[in-house]
């Protein structure tokens, strides 16, 4: 052991004791997936300001855009790297999600015969064992297949811009990657599809074709994207305490309500080469996510990404190349803590 630092200890199962008791003494036993700590719904951080005005300054938030300051020039220069595609720029619109404070939101616009569409990177000030990143999305109609979308993640050593790594698995000490995504299942729902993850880490599946694609996970109920509405979209990423632990997790909030809860002891359905599928009750027990092997690896980045490919949309069946695929972004705030949907101004 390194003199003066501590030893990783696996992070305890929380159950506070009268909980536990109680619902013991009603239930018999609590089921294993319902025994770690639980996580907030509804409001958050984001409670103690109104319209999120002043969230930035949280001591708890690590990165805020609202796009409010500035116009493209001076809002590129704030990330760390992006990629801004020339036949169809980004654009700040007057449309921005209910009760926030602000005017503007950035539109990212792909069409895919042309381009793959754009990103914003940011390196994040800070590296993190938790991370919740919360952004509000908008797809205007008629709304178009994504190929990879909104990333959350990590690189050791960190670096301002996206690293590759598609179709191979990390080691264990140097990445990991995990996209909220809307995806079609080759057009069996409409545009742009159901909420899903697409995780990559170093215990991930291989894929039939023996290399290693991300692995999707999905919620145990199925998580339409709404089109033409804005939603409040959230993620947690938990890394394991220690080297060997199996107490990561992952989860997903929508408008404020949990969705979705990947750990250990959560019943899921059948691993395959694609990933598996949480459910309700029954299943086996997830195994829960050792997603690093060295405590250096942490999370490190909030990669705003509309990526758009002609293999995206043929895949889910659609010929067409030309339409314009568009997606609003605003009100990300990266933080420490649940940060929650916007909290409404109060009425004078
Ligand atoms: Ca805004």
């Amino acid at each position: 052991m390194t003199p003066g630092v501590l030893p990783c200890r696996p992070r305890k199962v929380f159950v506070p004791i009268a909980f536990g008791v109680a619902v013991g003494l009603l239930a018999g036993r609590l089921p294993p997936w319902a025994q770690g700590e639980q996580l907030p719904e509804g409001p958050g951080l984001a409670a103690r300001y109104p319209g999120d005005a002043g969230i930035a300054n949280d001591p708890n938030v690590v990165f805020a855009e609202d796009f409010e300051a500035g116009g493209i020039g001076e809002i590129l220069a704030r990330w760390t790297d992006y990629r801004n595609p020339k036949e169809s720029p980004f654009q700040l619109v007057e449309d921005t999600p209910p009760g926030s404070k602000g005017k503007w939101a950035v539109l990212m616009t792909a069409i895919p015969s042309k381009n793959n569409g754009g990103h914003l990177y940011k390196k994040l000030p800070q590296e993190l064992d938790t991370v919740f990143a919360r952004f509000y999305v908008k797809f205007p109609e008629p709304a178009g297949y994504i190929h990879h979308f909104v990333t959350i993640g990590g690189y050791h050593p960190a670096t301002n811009w996206p690293q590759g790594g598609a179709g191979t698995r990390p080691r264990g000490d140097d990445r990991i990657t995990v996209g909220i995504e809307p995806f079609g299942f080759s057009g069996r729902y409409p545009p742009p599809g159901l909420w899903n993850f697409y995780v990559y880490w170093h215990e991930m599946k291989q894929s039939a074709d023996g290399r290693f694609w991300g692995n999707g996970l999905s919620p145990a109920e199925a998580q339409a994207v709404p089109v033409g509405r804005w939603q409040c979209v959230e993620v947690m990423i938990r890394l394991n305490s220690c080297p060997g632990a199996r107490d990561g997790e992952l989860a997903l909030w929508l408008d404020g309500k949990l969705v979705a809860h990947f750990r250990q002891g959560a019943p899921r359905g059948p691993w395959t080469g694609l990933g598996f599928r949480l459910l309700a009750e029954g299943g086996t027990p997830f195994e829960g996510f050792e997603w690093r092997t060295d405590p250096a690896l942490k999370i490190n980045f909030f990669w705003l990404l509309h990526y758009v490919t002609p293999e995206s949309l043929r895949r889910n069946k659609i010929a067409n190349l030309d339409a314009e695929n568009r997606v609003l972004f605003d009100q990300i705030v990266v933080a420490k803590r649940y940060v929650g949907p916007i909290e409404p101004p109060q009425r004078p």
